[in-house]
């Protein structure tokens, strides 16, 4: 096992790493640019180093800067946790040449998923099913057509170095396509630096689902369920749940053997979640692969007991997984909420001083954060400043712990989401779980005519 590992990154994930590597006795570095001197990652670790001005680019993005503390505090591995350098095919090669273990997928993996073309492709061979749509990518607007053609309208063109929402083009008509396709290439080149665009029949009405699956080096591949994650707004996930209202034990069986044989054949190692469009009736599509820790982990956590961190760690340093698929149960129902630094109606970034603190707790509740009385959420960085997690015997009663656990967490001198998450969980058709990716605009309408 590793003796030491540097965390590249900050806030509650660097903390819920931390946590990981003490329970498994490894020694931990932070790292933290000049903005986050005081953040609750740098206290709790046994040692800190800054590597830059508060800008992410110039410090949790800066590679030299990180391996440089890797090499200087002599680490085994890092663990990067999602967002910044999680999902950075050269990052992770950089870890290789330095002879420092990246705890997460073999690089070839985060590429190949990193171009949501070529993922597709891959999983396609793999055994999942795809909406259908283009080959890959499209070149050329009479190439477009034709295939829009096919398929029907609505289609959906998608860039190929995008992913989460971003780059995408809904186009209902012949008419509209060819300017679509224009312009989605363009934005996507000056995005992404990459014009390349794919097209989808697009779904109307459809549930965002997606498998967690843990595979080691070994060869051994299990899923550990599913988590649904329809309830977002502009692609930002607000509330998660596990499992989904929608799901039956033998679908999940049925798909999440197919997603585990799928994450074996392309030889895929560590961590990974295969995100899906579901519709009512069942019938699900392979959309994306994310190649890191999810913010959302912990409602997997709580409904298997199995801690998805401290395996990451286990299966980087050459760990066998220590148990099997037929070993894994869910009990219960968990759901999240993300308790984001914001306006809870206009979604306006709010950081400053949290003049006063009190943080939920009791049975089944969990909170992942790394905010402290008096502490002073910068601006620099994601608004996330919380997730309040709650698990419980039957969805019913996840929702009213969720109520109870919300109703006593206090966050003053800031604006929080707090109150927009009890007006959802208070919501007749989040109640009922039929949900779709369409949730959160609804709901806006609906509490906006109240
Ligand atoms: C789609 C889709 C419907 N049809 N693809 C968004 C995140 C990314 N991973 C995939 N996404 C979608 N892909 C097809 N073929 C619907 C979404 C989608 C969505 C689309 C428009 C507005 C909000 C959305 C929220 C979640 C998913």
């Amino acid at each position: 096992m590793f003796k030491k590992v540097l965390i590249a990154n900050r806030g509650e994930i660097a903390c819920r790493i931390i946590w990981a590597c003490k329970e498994l006795g490894i020694k931990t570095v932070a790292v933290h640019s000049e903005a986050d001197a005081d953040a609750l990652h740098v206290r709790f670790a046994d040692d800190a180093v800054c590597i830059g001005p508060a800008p992410s680019a110039k410090s949790y993005l800066n590679i030299p800067a990180v391996i440089s503390a890797a090499e200087i505090k002599n680490v085994d591995a890092i663990h990067p946790g999602y967002g910044f350098l999680s999902e950075n095919a050269h990052f992770a090669e950089v870890c290789k040449a330095c002879n420092i273990t990246f705890i997460g997928p073999p690089p070839e993996a985060i590429r190949t998923m990193g171009d949501k073309a070529a993922a597709k492709k891959a999983m396609k061979e793999a055994g999942l099913p795809l909406l259908p749509g283009s080959d890959g990518v499209v070149e050329t607007e009479e190439e477009a057509l034709k295939i829009a053609d096919e398929i029907g309208y609505p289609v959906i063109i998608k860039a190929s170095a995008g992913g989460g929402g971003r780059g995408m083009r809904i186009v209902r008509s012949g008419k509209e396509l060819v300017n679509a396709f224009h312009t989605a290439r363009h934005e996507a080149g000056a995005a992404f630096a990459d014009p390349s665009v794919y097209i989808e029949k697009y779904l109307e009405n459809p549930r965002h689902i997606e498998f967690q699956i843990l595979a080691d080096s070994h060869g051994n591949v299990v899923h550990l369920g599913e988590r649904e994650c329809s309830i977002q707004r502009r692609h930002q996930k607000l509330i998660e749940e596990a499992p989904s209202p929608l799901m039956t034990a033998e679908a999940r069986s049925r798909v999440g053997d197919l997603v585990a044989k799928a994450c074996k054949a392309i030889g895929y190692v560590n961590a990974g979640t295969v995100e899906m469009l579901f519709d009512n009736d069942l019938n699900f599509y392979f959309m994306e692969m994310n190649t890191r820790i999810q913010v959302e982990h912990p409602v997997t956590e709580l409904v298997t007991g199995i801690d998805l961190v401290q395996n990451q760690i286990r299966i980087a340093a050459g760990e066998r997984l220590p148990f099997t698929q037929q070993e894994i149960e869910l009990r219960g129902h968990a759901i999240e909420c993300r308790i984001n630094a914001e306006h809870p109606e206009k979604f306006t970034p709010s950081p400053g001083l949290i003049t006063a603190l009190n943080l939920p707790g009791g049975p089944g509740v969990r909170v992942d954060t790394a905010i402290y009385p008096g502490y002073t959420v910068p601006p620099y960085y994601d608004s996330m400043i919380a997730k309040l997690i709650v698990h419980a015997e039957s969805r019913e009663r996840a929702i009213a712990r969720m109520r109870r656990a919300l109703e006593s967490m206090v966050v003053e001198g800031i604006k929080t989401t707090i109150p927009l998450h009890q007006r959802i969980i208070d919501d007749p058709v989040f109640r009922s779980g039929a949900l779709s990716t369409h949730f959160m605009e609804r709901f806006l309408k609906r509490s906006d005519n109240l």
